[in-house]
């Protein structure tokens, strides 16, 4: 009853729709069927793959890279690996093409089953970034951005080869990096639409059109068509808009879903770019519309699709699967050894091996996004086997440089210790070591606008507090990249001939509801 209302009413929803870090959306439409995908930098599996009936409520179904063989990120920095993908449908096969900028650039993967496994990579000739695909009348066009303009050229998408010569199309409109092109056809129209800025305060989305695929396309003169830099927005929590894709719904609505980023404590953000939803028109003149004024907002108050809310999704979990759930990553190409669901029923195993969470490498670590500014989460973890020095625990993870750890480690002798660790840019510092009894910590860490705190508890019901830390240190805008907070578990050897492991009973996440704040932002 309450679904058939909600249905009914088909009006207003909040942005972002899936929120933490999930850059650079695509979206395709299948009958009434909707799949978007995301980029996913250093993290394994790559290029995560969601699912909806609305455009607002997503599920994800899986992810699009998820063999070695599809996706090298051995030894890869941090914000390098897989840049923006694009997900398309054409004669019953989903192609998504993305980049490798630590390996051989521009490559497409296929399926007929997007929740199942997609090809091996067919690797691209063109170069650039941001690498999209259109077909028409047996056609298959790539366009991507090499040399600071958009270039588009024929190719096989079975075999990668390049069909014909790689043709400018278009500069922008004279923004700084030019790129996520798309390439769409509407009454007659080829409408190029790209992102422009850079993806931090400046970004925005432009559009350009043409009779004829190569062009000339003459550029909208009410671009850019998407900014949070405009006057008047000035103080809208979503900041950063751009990166952008059209969908047609199968009612004949148009929607775009586009990145942005939501500034925390003063020009600081956390969990990385979102992805946002916004409602086009096509104005009399047959240029897109969105928004209204180009601007995006928390509240939509539109028309929407009839909604079809999905299952609030467990943040927590116990553990008693064989398998984690999709929203857990690695980083870089996991050992799988170093991690079993199954060595002790209802535990997360975790080796540890020498690999540090700050090594450009693969540490024992699997995490999740932080999706909410507020929240709680916790774990707990007991050490065994450990010597002097081997540690595991909960990190607050933005890149290999940029870390809060919460953490058991073996001491002198049969010692233990909790210690909350900082790791920020170079400089590392303990804030509080507390000798604890062998035996379950519970590590819990509690996310705010301001500050993450960090607590302990040695019989999971009295926590005492270890330290909080400003958010800030952790941001975007000091910490750089494209990623987003991570949190974290992980086990570390202090050396090679250690035989500890952790076993890890729970992980908890619980969004909290924001208190109420004063003034500005
Ligand atoms: C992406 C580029 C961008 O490939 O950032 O915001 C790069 N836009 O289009 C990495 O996400």
């Amino acid at each position: 009853m309450l679904l058939g209302s909600v249905a009914l009413l088909a009006q207003g929803y909040t942005n972002p729709v899936i929120p933490g870090f999930h850059p650079d959306p695509s979206v395709c439409r299948v009958g009434d069927d909707y799949y978007l995908v995301t980029s996913s930098f250093e993290y394994f599996p790559g290029v995560p793959i969601f699912h909806s009936k609305d455009l607002i409520h997503w599920t994800q179904i899986g992810h699009c890279l998820t063999r070695d063989s599809q996706l090298y990120l051995e030894k890869t920095g941090a914000s390098g690996g897989i840049y923006a993908p694009t997900i398309r449908y054409h004669d019953g096969v989903f192609y998504m093409i993305t980049t490798n900028v630590s390996s051989k650039g521009n490559f497409l993967v296929y399926t007929t089953d997007p929740a199942g496994e997609w090809s091996e990579p067919v690797w691209l000739k063109q170069g650039g970034i941001d690498p999209s695909l259109y077909f028409e009348d047996g056609k298959c066009y790539m366009v991507s951005n090499p040399r600071s303009a958009i270039y588009l050229c024929e190719i096989n998408p079975q075999t990668g080869e390049q069909l014909t010569e790689s043709k400018i199309l278009w500069t922008g409109i004279g923004g700084r990096n030019v790129e996520a092109p798309h390439i769409y056809k509407k009454d007659g129209w080829y409408y190029l639409m790209c992102a422009e800025g850079g993806t931090e305060y400046g970004h925005m989305e432009t559009i350009a059109r043409s009779r004829n695929i190569y062009g000339p396309y003459d550029s909208n003169p009410a671009n850019p068509i998407l900014t949070n830099f405009r006057r008047g927005a000035e103080s809208n929590p979503v900041q950063g808009t751009g990166h952008a894709d059209l969908v047609e719904a199968t009612d004949g609505s148009w929607w775009m879903v586009c990145l942005a980023f939501r500034p925390l404590d003063g020009q600081h953000y956390l969990m990385g770019r979102e992805t946002f939803l916004l409602p086009v028109r096509w104005d009399t003149n047959a240029w897109p519309v969105v928004n209204g004024n180009g601007i995006v907002n928390i509240n939509m108050n539109v028309p929407t699709l009839p909604q079809q809310p999905t299952p609030t999704p467990s943040y927590s979990t116990d553990f008693n699967e064989t398998t984690l759930g999709f929203e857990w990553n690695y980083l870089r190409n996991p050992r799988r050894d170093n991690y079993s669901l199954t060595a002790r029923k209802g535990f997360l195993r975790l080796k540890a091996t020498t690999v540090k969470l700050d090594d450009v490498d693969t540490p024992t670590f699997v995490g999740r996004r932080q999706q909410h500014i507020n929240f709680v989460a916790g774990t707990t973890v007991r050490l065994r086997d450990a010597s002097q020095g081997d540690e595991a625990g909960l990190t607050v993870l933005m890149n290999n440089h940029s870390h809060y750890d919460i953490f058991v480690e073996k001491g002198h002798g049969s010692t233990y210790r909790v210690v909350l660790r900082y790791r920020l840019g170079e400089l590392t510092h303990i804030e509080r070591e507390i000798e604890v009894p062998n035996g379950n910590i519970y590590l819990q860490v509690t996310g705010s606008r301001r500050t993450y705190a960090f607590a302990y508890s040695t019989d999971g019901k009295t926590y005492q507090p270890l330290g909080q830390i400003n958010t800030k240190y952790l941001s975007t805008e000091t910490a750089g990249g494209f990623t987003g907070i991570y949190l974290g578990l992980y086990a570390v050897a202090a050396d090679d001939g250690s035989k500890a492991y952790a076993d890890f009973d729970s992980f908890t996440y619980e969004p909290k509801a924001e208190p109420e704040r004063r003034g500005r932002r």
